[in-house]
């Protein structure tokens, strides 16, 4: 069957029904610019989305060396084929015509053309004054979630070893930095346990702060099949707003913000009290389970109701559903990773799953979820806060290991401390301490908390910024030099998903004027830099991105994430493959600890724990006598409040986070017509009896004033919890309509204006989900409505006593063929 789907109105697209244990069909969606048919498509290059962590597999279209458009690749195990909007639609952002196509550097208050040799020799020559005259600890790299495994690992080098600086660290401190920190405190390692597959055999599907409607929508397409198909799921939905999911939920808990691991451990209480526990699976693979039968010994549903304000009787609810799966698949997301207790909430995600003994069999998996395409990569690559590999900073022995692999001495790499989290580095920056900051492929003057703290620190006059970025950001605007970068479909490169999923991205088209790839910039400071080993040959011996997945396959052999099975031939054609991959598990490997916990023996493990409620770090000898076999442990901690609670002056809890139309801070999707048109403008969601209290409708433009900042935008009354606001924060500056910043005529309208800069004591991921607000009217909306979508969780409440919105949609534009 094939039929043409406006996938603006619906972004899910027809449904294609399955049964439980069944093989999710494939439907091939094929998204193409106008005019152009299948016919006039003369080349298909292979490649997977960069828009987020589900990798769904797509091939470019070619025509005369421009990329007009895309299709997904039924062959792959991700999405069978299918495409979500962004995916159908986000391409089209390559082609914008200010992309940046030269480098630039400062001349007093602006920024000048100049080349490559212009920019690199400002940088290197600035690079190696500092190193004489400060050392390395005065320069500090910032990188992303969105370059490739082979750029992620040739920073890394360079920054551990040729710089031998400690402060290098990805954006993935705001995105998954607690999915790694829960999984290493939970299996002693980073690594996915569960696989996308689970969705096809779970009997229960739990999703804890985690929109994946919005966020994942092919995997959302894969759990909707299955609610249509025989033997369905059923799905309970942790989150405070009437998000699609929560709506296809059996059981829905809405809780205050901030309170998750109260209603986990009244979860686990419950559980423990009816003894749904595997008692073989605990003793065998465990240790802890005492500590928390008696941590969550008082925390009865109607303890958790008062606290997270959701009736305990759904919360008994819940608990029976999660005790009696017989598969049961968790997914955990930023609803709770960006909350003060997130590492201690997310973990207990972990403990359910440990003493149901749910874990290593089909339907059986726990998805601390990743958020940005290829913040796997940065993570085992060592590109943020931890080394290469998984490897234990803490042990000498792991360190000895990649020293001898970059044939450098130990003592080049630090690490006579943890490695510094972006939080840090910022502070390092805004104390003078560090006076060169090389920003890749992030905007933190827009995704950081308290904007006006990080615009100050980007404009301090001793302090050296460097970006690179396909556009001129609010973060490149404040740039001593830009280096412009190729992205997606104009290099070659390979990204890992969040279920561990090897995918190949080949190029498509050449970038645009003088554009570089992110691999081809550090590799040519590296050069310039002259950085060399031991033996005085060069510290960095490959030169492109094949050469650089063969030394990265190098320095992954034995660890957890090893690539030594995958070469590129073998990634070109069929599907992507699931790390590890090695000669003995040619095919990849679907789930982790399916024959036990392997990677938490004190030797192997890449962590030795911290405390959940300070963040302290464990010895050695304390996590030796805490786990000698290397089981898995089971972490507790007790519930605290939020640091930010309504007050007088401030009476609403404030959370933000994203629409299914955007991504981030929509440098691609803003530039996207049938994405920037679905969700043109910030707004800001309040429920029915709010809305009513304040005397505020649909579409008023109001003030949300934050502790550390305000910002401007118009009203949606929603379903959203009472006394909760959201707003999305994908708003930026760059496109306001009259162009200017926060510091100009035009109040900010970036959410994080008005967060507070605090951070979770484990993981150091910012509390962008648990800020408190005022709301000030401006001006009543006359009749204009808020430029909110209504296909989504932003939709508008029945009970909102406004007349029906101007529906979500994308006409002929959005047209996506479906065939199947
Ligand atoms: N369309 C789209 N997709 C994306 C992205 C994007 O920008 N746009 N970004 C990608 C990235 S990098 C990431 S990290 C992921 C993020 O994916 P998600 O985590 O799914 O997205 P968010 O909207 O940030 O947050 C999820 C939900 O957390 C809820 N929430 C807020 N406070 C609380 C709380 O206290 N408790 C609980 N239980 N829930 C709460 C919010 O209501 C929200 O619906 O998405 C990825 N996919
Ligand atoms: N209030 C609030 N703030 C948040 C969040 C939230 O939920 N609420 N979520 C947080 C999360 S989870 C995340 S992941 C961050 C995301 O925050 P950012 O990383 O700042 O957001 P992006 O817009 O994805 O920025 C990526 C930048 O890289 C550029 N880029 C794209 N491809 C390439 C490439 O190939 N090479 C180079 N050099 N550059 C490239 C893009 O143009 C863009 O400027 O935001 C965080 N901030
Ligand atoms: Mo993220």
């Amino acid at each position: 069957m094939s039929t043409s789907v406006d996938r603006i109105a619906h972004p899910w697209g027809n449904r294609t029904p399955y049964a439980r244990h069944g093989h999710w069909p494939a439907r091939r969606d094929t998204s193409l610019a106008a005019g152009v048919g299948p016919a006039d498509v003369q080349r298909w290059v292979q490649t997977a989305s960069l828009l987020h962590s589900d990798g769904d597999a797509m091939d470019i279209a070619v025509r005369d060396g421009v990329i007009v458009g895309v299709r997904g690749r039924a062959v792959d195990r991700v999405n069978r084929g299918r495409l979500g909007p962004k995916d159908a639609f986000a391409w089209q952002a390559n082609a914008s015509p200010d992309r940046l196509t030269r480098p630039l550097v400062r001349a007093g208050r602006g920024l000048v053309e100049t080349d490559w040799d212009g920019a690199m020799g400002q940088v290197v020559a600035r690079s190696r004054t500092l190193l004489k005259e400060h050392g390395p600890g005065s320069i500090a790299f910032y990188t992303s979630g969105q370059l490739f495994l082979e750029e992620y690992y040739t920073l890394a080098v360079l920054a551990r070893a040729g710089i031998g600086t400690r402060h290098l660290d990805g954006n993935t401190r705001l995105c998954t930095a607690t999915a790694a920190e829960a999984l290493k405190e939970s299996f002693g390692s980073d690594g996915q346990p569960g696989s996308f597959e689970d969705i096809d055999h779970a009997d229960v599907i739990a999703l804890f702060g985690h929109n994946i409607a919005e966020t994942q929508p092919v995997q959302w397409m894969r759990i909707l099949d299955r609610l249509d198909g025989p033997d369905p799921p059923r799905l309970v939905c942790v989150d405070p707003r009437p998000t699609p999911v929560a709506r296809r939920a059996a059981v829905h808990l809405a809780p205050r913000g901030g309170t998750n691991l109260a209603l986990l451990n009244a979860l686990l209480h419950e559980i423990i009290r009816t003894d749904r526990v595997d008692h073989a699976y605990v003793d065998r693979r465990t240790v802890g389970f005492e500590d928390l039968t008696a941590r969550v010994a008082d925390c009865t549903p109607e303890w958790a109701e008062t606290i997270c304000d959701v009736p305990a009787s759904r919360i008994r609810c819940a608990a029976e559903l999660l005790g009696s799966a017989d598969r049961l698949l968790s997914t955990v997301l930023q609803g709770v990773y960006q909350a003060h207790q997130a590492t201690a909430a997310a973990v207990q995600v972990n403990n359910l799953h440990l003493i149901r003994g749910m874990l290593g069999r089909p339907g059986c998996g726990v998805l601390q979820m990743n958020g940005q395409p290829t913040a796997q990569n940065t993570r085992e690559c060592g590109a943020d806060g931890d080394l290469p590999g998984f490897r234990n900073w803490a042990n000498g022995e792991h360190v000895a290991e990649l020293a001898r692999l970059w044939n450098v001495d130990a003592e080049t790499i630090p690490h006579d401390a943890p490695p510094t989290h972006a939080m840090k580095i910022f502070r390092l920056a805004e104390r003078g301490a560090v006076r060169m900051l090389w920003i890749s492929g992030t905007n933190p003057a827009v995704s950081l908390p308290e904007l006006s703290r990080v615009r100050a620190i980007l404009a301090r006059s001793g302090l050296f910024v460097v970006v690179q970025d396909l556009f001129l950001t609010e973060t490149a605007q404040l740039a001593d030099v830009v280096l412009p970068a190729a992205t997606w479909g104009e290099k070659t490169g390979t990204f890992t998903n969040a279920d561990r999923t090897v995918h190949l991205s080949d190029k498509a088209v050449e970038p645009p004027g003088e554009a570089r790839t992110d691999l081809d910039i550090f590799l040519d400071y590296a050069r310039r830099m002259d950085f060399r080993d031991r033996d005085g040959g060069p510290l960095i011996d490959w030169h492109d991105a094949e050469s650089a997945f063969e030394a990265w396959k190098r320095c992954s052999a034995g660890r957890p994430c090893d690539y030594t099975g995958l070469t590129y031939d073998k990634l070109r054609g069929g599907s992507g493959i699931q790390w590890p991959c090695t000669p003995d598990a040619p095919d990849g490997t679907p789930r982790l600890y399916d024959a036990g916990i392997t990677w938490a023996r004190p030797d192997v493990c890449e962590s030795y724990g911290k405390d959940l409620a300070t963040g302290e770090a464990a010895s050695e000898e304390a996590y030796r006598r805490l786990n000698p076999d290397g089981k898995a442990v089971i972490r507790t901690a007790a519930y605290v409040p939020p640091r930010e609670n309504p007050t007088d002056r401030r009476p609403f809890q404030l959370t933000t986070g994203r629409t299914v139309y955007h991504f981030h801070t929509r440098t691609k999707t803003g530039r996207t017509p049938q994405l920037n048109a679905a969700a043109p403008d910030v707004w800001v969601e309040m429920s029915p009896p709010d809305a009513a209290a304040q005397g505020l409708a649909e579409g008023d433009l109001v003030e949300v004033i934050g502790v550390s900042g305000t910002l401007r935008c118009r009203v949606r009354v929603t379903d959203i919890r009472a006394g909760m606001l959201f707003v999305p924060f994908h708003y930026g500056y760059w496109d306001t309509p009259s162009g200017s910043g926060p510091d100009g005529a035009v109040p900010g309208r970036a959410a994080n204006e008005a967060i507070v800069n605090d951070w979770d004591p484990v993981s150091k991921q910012p509390l962008f989900k648990t800020a408190t607000a005022a709301v000030r009217l401006i001006e009543k909306s006359s009749g204009r409505p808020s430029p909110a979508p209504t296909t989504t969780a932003s939709a508008p409440s029945a009970k909102a006593r406004t007349g029906p919105l101007p529906p979500t949609e994308g006409g002929s534009a959005a047209h996506v063929s479906e065939a199947w």
